[in-house]
């Protein structure tokens, strides 16, 4: 079994980016049965300079039985963007949402934390089991509530988009995830391998959840700054929304 080192970067990066990741690896390592995932061509850990700044990524990528693929990453760019990422790609043969989050910290504190679990079949639906689990939980109010951009019909009603406001709202949205974290692992340890019919509903689900992510340009527009478009391209096709082979 492959042991997470929890406290995970060296970077000096925002509190609540700091405390998420945590929390995001210690419900990995105390729920799922890791084993390492090699990222492609050595893109473990990457360097480029954005207009002069140094642009720093660190990634920690593992695999289980139920997700092909758990990606956190961990990015600093000079010292005025901190940035986290992740996603938990099912294992298409499990009807299984998609898990994913998004913190964006720059010089004036969070600007955007996002976190869901969204569907990853053709009808965009949440199983009856995920409505009751997630339905239970308690419900936050956050001041600031941000609209989801054209791209975003991918998010379930779940979705949280906030830009937090003070450190009790971080916190808040701290416990949320970390809520949404533990019902998901809970839920993918209990779930049945599907039929072969279902295995590619829930690959194109996949397939149609990273096209939409690709098509977010603000990402895009970060790492093309620092690494060119077609590195940036390569990178968010291969690393961060690959589609998985049929
Ligand atoms: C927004 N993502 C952003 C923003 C930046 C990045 C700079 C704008 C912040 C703001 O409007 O305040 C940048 N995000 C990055 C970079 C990486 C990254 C460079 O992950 C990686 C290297 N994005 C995801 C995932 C989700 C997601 C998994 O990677 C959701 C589950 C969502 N990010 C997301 C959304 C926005 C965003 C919905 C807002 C986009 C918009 O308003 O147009």
């Amino acid at each position: 079994m492959t042991t997470v080192k929890t406290s995970p970067t060296t970077l000096s990066l925002h509190p609540l980016i700091h405390q998420l990741a945590e929390v995001i690896l210690s419900h990995w390592q105390d729920y799922l049965n890791l084993s390492p995932y090699e990222l492609p061509d050595g893109l473990g850990y990457v360097e480029g300079k954005l207009e002069g700044e140094k642009l720093v990524i660190e990634n920690r990528c593992y695999q289980s039985p139920q997700f092909r693929k758990m990606h956190l990453e961990l990015a600093k760019v000079g010292q005025g963007l901190d940035i986290l990422h992740c996603v938990m790609f099912p294992n298409p043969d499990y009807a299984l949402p998609m898990f994913g989050c998004d913190i964006v910290a720059g010089k004036g504190g969070v600007s955007a934390a996002i976190a869901d679990l969204s569907p990853a079949n053709p009808e965009l639906t949440l199983s009856d089991h995920y409505h009751q689990a997630l339905s239970q939980l308690e419900t936050p109010n956050f001041s600031d509530q941000r609209e989801l951009p054209e791209w975003g019909d991918i998010f379930s009603d779940y979705c949280l988009f906030i830009r937090p406001h003070s450190e009790a709202e971080e916190k808040q949205f701290l416990k949320r995830v970390s809520d949404f974290l533990k019902v998901h692992c809970q839920q993918a340890n209990q779930s049945q391998p599907v039929s072969t019919q279902q295995r590619e509903f829930n690959l194109q689900g996949q397939e149609y959840y990273c096209r939409k992510q690709q098509q977010n340009d603000k990402t895009r527009r970060v790492l093309e700054k620092a690494f060119g478009e077609a590195w940036a391209n390569k990178y968010m096709t291969q690393v961060l929304f690959d589609i998985p082979n049929h």
